[in-house]
Formats: structure tokens, sequence, C-alpha cells
């Protein structure tokens, strides 16, 4: 049929294990026991105890360094590269150590950090701490799906398994400069093998095992890599992923358009499939086990200049097309390793998990590369946080004694509705600090996330940033300043925020509007693969002078900023300008709401209206009585203005793998332009598309 989409087996997700999980959850607990009344007046501050420890305890300190940050990057910037390995210092021009245009007005947009620098990414976040004496400290807790299955890597132990695959990638004539390809469950093969292309100077390009083959060959075919790597097979919850067969099928589609993979390196995963029930393609195909142990566990490392490319990561756009996200070394590793170390105040011996698999850039930067080069210990989880049951997180937590825990807002909401139980069940002592991304966290999700899972004593850094930013934008520095619920606070070291209003004109003080940045910082995306103009033109032409993130943000009288979501999910109704997150937040208060979607539609008279696409509290029925009183919510929350005119049963709503809403096709739904819908292949679960049409106007 019209919606009929390639969806696999492998485009299950962890969304939607985690959906399916609590469809038979019969405890269900409502946002609306947490109510925050008033967010932006409410402070929450740090703990004498977590202030007394922390490495900036002060607003005075915090506002010293960010003056100084934004005075003289150049300055501050290589004070703390300093602290790290450089083959060859960088050049200074006229007291510089960056150039940048952000201005197309002025000539090609282009930004530049550290150039001239030689240095190693791999080398930082591995080599030196072995080299420090650290060799036998752990990097990395490995926590499987299944409970039980578990490995403990050392520092020590990850660079030879690093340099084992660099050997290997070097032997098939994989060089600086070439694409490779990663298509991995969460093993710790998975940032071995990053680690292993940042090592030869290679362009690692991951793409999320959850992708189907047709999107995983799209990416082939854009940046042409040698080498993919895989695994036969993986559980994800109870469920079996065959990896290898998608690769089958991307590789096969590739080599007909006319670029063929020569080497398919396939980590045989037997938890999952046994190797003798694995398809192959003689010779194409190696077995990671074949070929991997034999190598020599030492590797020279690539020295490379601060702006040769380091990775490759694909990102949608608001068209069909993906866009290849751009990174560089240098100003890449300075700047994720230091937003890591303050945005989460991380000192040595604190254990950190962050739940995001390195298919995304949280992965990348904040499982990966920032924890690695402060030399941090990271837990590493392969399985989904409802599995196989909603207490797996917190049991995990006091496995490893988690100090820092990261996560996503969605993730915080699904493990909410199964009540407080699971949580209190455990005793997450251990927990100092906790961390969202993702999404703007809703008020009550925050407040449950700080009393419950922390216990009203661990900070959260909510955490705003983007695939393009390369690392934290806006975050807190958790024992510098209060937080307030639902708020990103201020920006980080060396970031310009702008909030500017439709003409482009930067708005002072308290105000909202298009959130834009208005100064290059070190791990900014450098260009998008293979079409710096379309890098130009989405992001830089949109408001002359400023990189435009696409977000809408609030700047509060406190200076506190608050982002709305997606500009095109930002609703003038009248004249006024909502949020869809602050609808939904809204909606999610009443006890009987769990999950809310709202988009705006055309509407003769206001311009727009609100229509709010609502999952309901398990064994809860819709009915007209509560269509009402959902509607008396954000009337009394927001103010009438915000009513929406329509409410619609969803009890699926279409997420992304990565768990992001897909508004574009809630947008077609309720404009009718059902016709229109455009590919929704790349949905967690295509089906509850169908669903939303059969349910619309009932
Ligand atoms: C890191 C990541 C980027 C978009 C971004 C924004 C939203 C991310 C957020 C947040 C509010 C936060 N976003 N973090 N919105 N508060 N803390 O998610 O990157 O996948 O590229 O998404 O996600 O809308 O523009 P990416």
């Amino acid at each position: 049929g019209r919606l009929q989409s390639a969806a696999s087996e492998a485009e299950l997700t962890k969304i939607q294990q985690v959906e399916a999980h609590f469809q038979q959850e019969t405890q269900a607990v409502s946002a609306g026991q947490y109510v925050v009344e008033d967010a932006e007046h409410t402070l929450v501050e740090p703990s004498d105890e977590f202030r007394k420890t922390a490495l900036i305890p002060s607003l005075e300190k915090y506002d010293a360094l960010y003056k100084e940050s934004v005075k003289d990057p150049d300055a501050f910037w290589s004070r703390i590269a300093s602290e790290f390995y450089w083959k060859e210092k960088w050049e200074v021009n006229d007291g510089k150590i960056h150039t940048e245009n952000f201005d197309i007005r002025e000539g090609p947009i282009k930004v530049e950090w550290f150039k001239g620098g030689k240095t190693n990414i791999c080398y930082n976040a591995l080599d030196r701490h072995v080299e420090a004496g650290r060799a036998s400290d752990i990097a990395m807790y490995w926590e499987g799906n299944e409970p039980g299955y578990d490995s403990t890597v050392t520092f020590g132990q990850l660079l030879e398994l690093v340099c084992q695959v660099a050997n290997y990638l070097r032997s098939l004539g994989v060089k600086k400069g070439d694409a490779v390809v990663i298509y991995m469950p969460m093993l710790v093969e998975l940032p071995v093998a990053m680690l292993a292309c940042a090592r030869i100077g290679a362009i690692h390009s991951v793409v999320f095992a959850g992708f189907s083959a047709d999107s995983l060959a799209q990416r082939i075919l854009d940046c042409k890599p040698k080498v993919v790597l895989t695994a036969n097979g993986v559980m994800r919850g109870a469920k079996l992923i065959n990896l290898k067969s998608i690769v089958d099928d991307a590789l096969a589609q590739t080599k007909k358009q006319g670029h063929a993979v020569e080497t398919c390196l396939v980590y045989g995963n037997e938890v999952a499939t046994k190797k003798e029930e694995t398809a192959w393609v003689g010779e194409r195909d190696v077995w990671w086990q074949d070929v991997i142990p034999s190598q020599a566990s030492r590797s020279e490392v690539e020295w490379v200049d601060a702006e040769d490319p380091l990775f490759l990561l694909y990102t949608s756009g608001s068209t069909g097309k993906p866009k290849g996200v751009l990174h560089t070394t240098g100003g890449y590793m300075v700047y994720t390793a230091t937003t890591f170390k303050h945005a989460f105040d991380y000192r040595p011996g604190d254990i950190y998990w962050c739940t995001a698999d390195c298919g995304w850039i949280t992965g990348h930067s904040y499982l990966t590369y920032g924890p690695l080069l402060n030399g941090a210990t990271v837990v590493n989880f392969e399985g989904v946080p409802t599995y196989p049951d909603a207490g797996r997180c917190w049991e995990i937590v006091d496995k490893y004694k988690v100090t820092i825990f990261y996560t996503a807002p969605t993730a915080i909401r699904s493990l909410m509705r199964a009540g407080d139980e699971p949580v209190k069940k455990h005793s997450r002592k251990s927990l100092r600090m906790l961390g969202s991304v993702g999404e703007p966290i809703n008020p009550a999700a925050w407040k449950w996330y700080y009393e419950v899972v922390g216990d009203s004593r661990c900070p959260i850094s909510d955490t705003w940033w983007q695939t393009e930013t390369g690392g934290f934008m806006i975050t807190p520095v958790p024992g510098a300043f209060a937080l307030k619920p639902g708020s990103a606070t201020f920006p980080f070291f060396g970031v310009q925020p702008a909030i500017v209003d439709e003409n482009g004109k930067e708005l002072e003080g308290e105000c909202s509007g298009y959130l834009c940045i208005k100064a290059s910082w070190p791990s900014a995306f450098r260009t998008l693969f293979g079409d710096h103009s379309r890098y130009e033109t989405t992001y830089f032409a949109p408001f002359k002078g400023f990189y435009f993130s696409g977000d809408g943000c609030h700047r509060d009288k406190d200076g506190y900023y608050w982002l709305t979501g997606r500009v095109d999910d930002v609703i003038n109704v009248s004249g006024h300008r909502i949020g869809s997150a602050e609808v939904e937040s809204a909606l999610v208060l009443h006890p009987q709401c769990a999950e809310a979607a709202v988009v705006g539609y055309d509407h003769d008279v206001k311009g727009q209206g609100i229509y709010a696409f609502v999952t309901l509290v398990e064994g809860v029925d819709y009915s007209e009585e509560l269509r009402k009183a959902l509607v008396a919510k954000v009337r009394s929350q927001i103010g009438p203005f915000a009513a929406p005119d329509v409410i619609h049963w969803a009890p699926g709503l279409p997420k992304t793998r990565s768990g992001k809403i897909m508004r574009r096709i809630l947008r077609k739904i309720a404009a009718n332009q059902i016709d229109e819908l455009g590919d929704v292949s790349t949905l967690a679960d295509p089906g509850v598309v169908e669903q939303l049409i059969e349910l619309k106007g009932k």
C-alpha cells in the first residue's frame, strides 16, 4: 500500500523496544504528579557538598572564564590545547590560532582551528594515558544486552585492540583521508573501530546499525569506502537483528550503482548468530576473529593536521538527502574533552555512563572521544533501558557504581511511565551527576529525573548541541550556578549565542526568536561532505553573519536559555509564538497523558492552529471528556490562546530511530495531506502512521 515501507527486522529500535515493553506494564505513573508550577522562577541550587569539590564552584569563576573565552578565544583555547599532546605546535598568526568567516556576504564560509598543528586524537585518548602509567586502569565496562554478559577493558587492552585493527586496515591499503564505513552494534569493537581509523588518519563514517539497507547504501555511495566493518548479528532486547544480511543487501545495491566495496570485515557475534548460519561472499567477506587477533599489538600513529578530517556523520535535513557533517581533528579534540570535563564536573575516579549509541553524535563526542580524552572510565551498554525490565538502568548504575549518568528525555519519560518502584528498588547512591540530551526536557520529566532518579542530590546538565556543533553549546556548568527545570541554562566557554528575529536582527535581554551563533568554536563542523554550498545555504544564508541552528529559543530575565524545539515546530497562533514543546509540556501534566506531540496547521482565522497528538497512560480510554480536560489543561497552563484546536488520540507516535518525533509526518496528517507524507521508511516503526490516519477525526 501507499505507506508500505522497506521496514525490516533491523528497523526495530531501542525506542520501539521501550514502547513494546510498556505495553506489558500495568503500573503507570503520570507526569501530572511532578508538576513544576513556574519553571522559569524555580531555581535549583547545587548542594553545598557538590559545590565544595566542584571544578568551577561559583558564578564568578564561570563568568570570568566565559568573559576571557569570548574576549580572547585564541589565548583561552591555546592554553587548554596545550594540555594535549601535539607532535608539532599549531601556527600562530598575529596572535591568532584560528581563522573564520561566518558571514556569507564576505565570501565563502570558512573555519579553521589550530591549523598547522600535528596531532592524533587516538594517541591523546589512549597512548597518552598508557604512557602516564595508567595501562591497567579501566577504560570501558561493557554490559551486554543479556544480564550476565559483560566485560572489562583496560586502557592498555583497548590500545592493543585498536592497534590490531589499525594494522589490519593498513594491510588492506586504507590510508590517511580514506573513508571507512562502520555499521556495528554497541560492542567494544565499535569504538575500537572508530579509534583505529583515527589512529591511521582514515575518516570514519559510523552508520547507526538500525538504518535500513537502502539508507546504508545511500551513505556508502556518498563517501565510497573501500572497507565496511560490521557484525553478523545482534540481540536488541528479545529481538535478533541480522546485520550482515542488511549489509549484504546494501553492498549489492552499491555494486550495482558503480561502487564495489572491496572488504567487509565481520565481527562474529556468536551470542546472536552462529557463524555457519551467516551468509558469505567469499571474495569480499572476512571474519574479524580470523584476521585481527594475529595482528601486531603496536601500531604507528599517523600524525595528522588539526584540520584533517576525523569523521563524517550523516544527519537528516529538510530534504530527503542526508547531510554528511564533517568534523576535523584538533578543534574537535580540544572542545569535546573540555565540554565533557566541565558540563559533568568530571574528575578522576568517576564512572561515566552514556546510554547513546555510537551511531549518533552523542556516541562519538560523549561516549568515545570526550570521556576517553579525559582518561575516564565509561560504561558501554549494548541493550535497551527496559530489558529485561524497567529496573535495568538502575541495576547497571549499582553494578558499576556509576557516578555520572547521561541519557535522553524520551528514555526518561518512558522510564517514568513504569513508576518509581523500579527506580527505588536500587540504591543509586553512587550517582552524583545526571545529564539530558536530544530534545527539550519538559519540566515534569526533569523533576522526576531530579527527585526520583537523583534523590534530589544530583545536578542535571541539560546539554543543548547538535551533530553540527560537535560538542555542548548551551549547558550547565553544574557547580557554578542554579539550574531551572527545563532550561539548558548558559552558553559554554567560547560560545556566543544570539537570538535573532525573522529579519536577522539580534535581540537583547529577555526575548524569544531564532537561535544563532555569532562566531566559531573549535568543534564547529567545517562543511557538508562534498557539498560546501549546501553547508553555506542551509546554515549561513538564513541570517547573514550567523550560524543558524534551526532551533527556537527564549532567554528569560535572568539570562537563562530555554530551547523551544526546531523552529519549524514553533507555531504562530494569532500572532502569539507558541513552542510546540510548551504545549506538549502542558498536556503531559494531565495525569492521563503520557506523551504529546504538537504541530501547527493552517487556520483560517488565527493563521495557525494547534494540533496535538496524545498518547495516553496505559489502560486509559480516550473520550470526549478527556479531550476537554486536556484542552483545559493547556488553557490553564499557558493561556487560552494556546488551547489546542484538535486533539488526536495517538497510541503510538512516529519516531526516528534516535527517538525524535518526526513532526514533518505529523504536520502532513494534521493538514490532511495524506498523499504527501513522503518517505516514512526512516521511522522506527512505520506502522504507527497508518494507525494515526485511521484514528483521525475519532
Ligand atoms: C546532540 C543531538 C540536534 C537537535 C537540536 C535540537 C535538539 C538536542 C537538546 C535539544 C533542547 C536539548 N536538541 N539537545 N533541544 N534541549 N538539550 O541531539 O544532536 O541529533 O543533531 O539533534 O536536537 O532541536 O537542533 P542532533
